[in-house]
């Protein structure tokens, strides 16, 4: 009902607006967000860092379903034929018809993967010449002597004559370090950059013993990585002359970085799950410490502050935005297309709690306006679909998937 009014006040708003002496960019509606805040007390570091106004013109979605009863999915790809490649994750990985359908049978040639808690098979990204090299790289919460972590493996996908395919040559590039026995915080994304280097954003590993390991950069809990295909540590990256560092890291001082997509400049961008109350989206720079868990907005889920309850301190970075109470960001997208014409340059973020697609317009690097597209059910994964519409992955608590196509009106 609130987004429905809201959506009725912006309509009005549009129309009031409409007219060349009024830009879109000149104003806009109230932000989505008007419950209490969990941090009570805690104030933005700038103006307009959370609860950033709704656009005066927002698009009229359609969302239809392309395919349902798919196992519980966690990430999806488009390939260069239009299909979608999705993990899941109990441990397979299939191949979707974008134009609706069954899933394919299980790829072939997946390790396996420790599918307690929040872990399992996780994303997967399409190597920058996937067209003529065919490779792949996955993330997975990788069982080990001791415990587990997050690890990315590379393979080259062929097709098969039955509509699916099976990984070749799987093996695994990188992995977290350390070792850790638990079943939360695993992250992660893997985007490549512009230049075929690949980042893999990880958790840290949740508990209280382990978190502390993001502000470590001799740990592997809580960063940002920048790797080759390898999964060796680039020769620019900020930590490879620091005595006792990981020469992998890029940036550190992450809680658990579940979203993270290439924006048009193929600068990176995070959102990682915060605290209750502290959802981040970070521009990720070399070497730069953003503060997790010394620096965050937010409490913890019991109720009390997280550490000395501080939002700011020196030596840490402020986020370029956040959100009080919690969107629960899952994968996310940078939007060019030409069919939604209103969400160019605009991030689009997959909702676990916010159950739809959030909408962040920009204005350079901050935050000008936030618009929620409800879907009423978690969004575990979006992409942009070649057409220039937006597809969304849901999961259901029971555990199964369905991929929506959303296209304006
Ligand atoms: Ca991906
Ligand atoms: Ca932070």
């Amino acid at each position: 009902m609130r987004s429905r009014l809201f959506l009725l006040t912006a309509t009005i708003l549009s129309f009031a607006l409409a007219g060349p002496a009024l830009s879109q960019s000149a104003t806009g509606g109230a932000p989505v967000e008007n419950r209490r805040p969990n941090g009570a007390d805690q104030k933005p570091a700038f103006e307009g860092q959370t609860r950033a106004a709704q656009p005066a013109a927002m698009p009229k979605i359609t969302t239809e379903i392309v395919a349902e009863d798919l196992p519980h999915l966690w990430a999806m790809e488009f390939l260069p034929d239009g299909r979608i490649l999705v993990t899941a994750k109990e441990g397979s990985m299939h191949i979707v018809s974008a134009n609706g359908g069954e899933a394919s049978a299980a790829i072939e040639g997946v390790p396996e993967v420790d599918a307690s808690g929040q872990g399992g098979l996780l994303d997967v990204a399409l190597a920058p010449d996937f067209e003529t090299s065919g490779m792949i790289f996955f993330s997975f919460s990788e069982p080990r002597d001791g415990g587990n972590g997050t690890s990315v493996a590379s393979a080259k996908l062929v097709q098969t004559e039955d509509g699916g395919g099976a990984l070749e040559g799987t093996k695994v590039i990188f992995q977290q370090m350390p070792t850790y026995d638990g079943d939360k915080h695993y992250g992660s994304r893997l985007v490549f950059g512009p230049n075929d280097e690949l980042y893999v954003t990880v958790g840290e590993r949740s508990d209280r013993k382990t978190r502390v390991e993001a502000q470590d950069v001799s740990s592997g809990l809580g960063k940002v990585f920048r790797i080759d295909r390898e999964g060796k540590a680039l020769p620019d990256n900020p930590l490879v002359d620091r005595k006792g560092a990981r020469p992998e890291i890029w940036s550190y001082g992450h809680r658990n970085l579940q979203s993270a997509a290439l924006d048009g400049d193929g600068r990176l961008w995070t959102v990682e799950h915060g605290p209750k109350g502290g959802d981040e989206l970070n521009r990720p720079q070399a070497g730069l410490n953003y503060g997790w868990p010394k620096v965050t907005y937010g409490i913890e889920y019991s109720g009390g502050k997280v550490g000395d309850g501080i939002t700011a301190l020196e030596g840490t970075e402020q986020p370029v935005y956040y959100w009080d109470p919690v969107i629960g960001p899952s994968g996310m997208a940078f939007y060019e297309g030409d069919a939604i014409p209103e969400w160019k340059g605009a991030f689009l973020i997959g909702g676990l709690v916010a159950q739809g697609v959030v909408v962040l317009h920009m204005d350079g690097d901050k935050v000008k306006f936030e618009e929620h597209v409800p879907v009423e059910t978690r969004i575990r994964d979006v992409k942009v679909a070649p057409d220039g519409s937006v597809y969304a992955l849901t999961e259901s608590r029971r555990g199964g998937s369905t991929i929506l196509r959303l296209t304006k009106a």
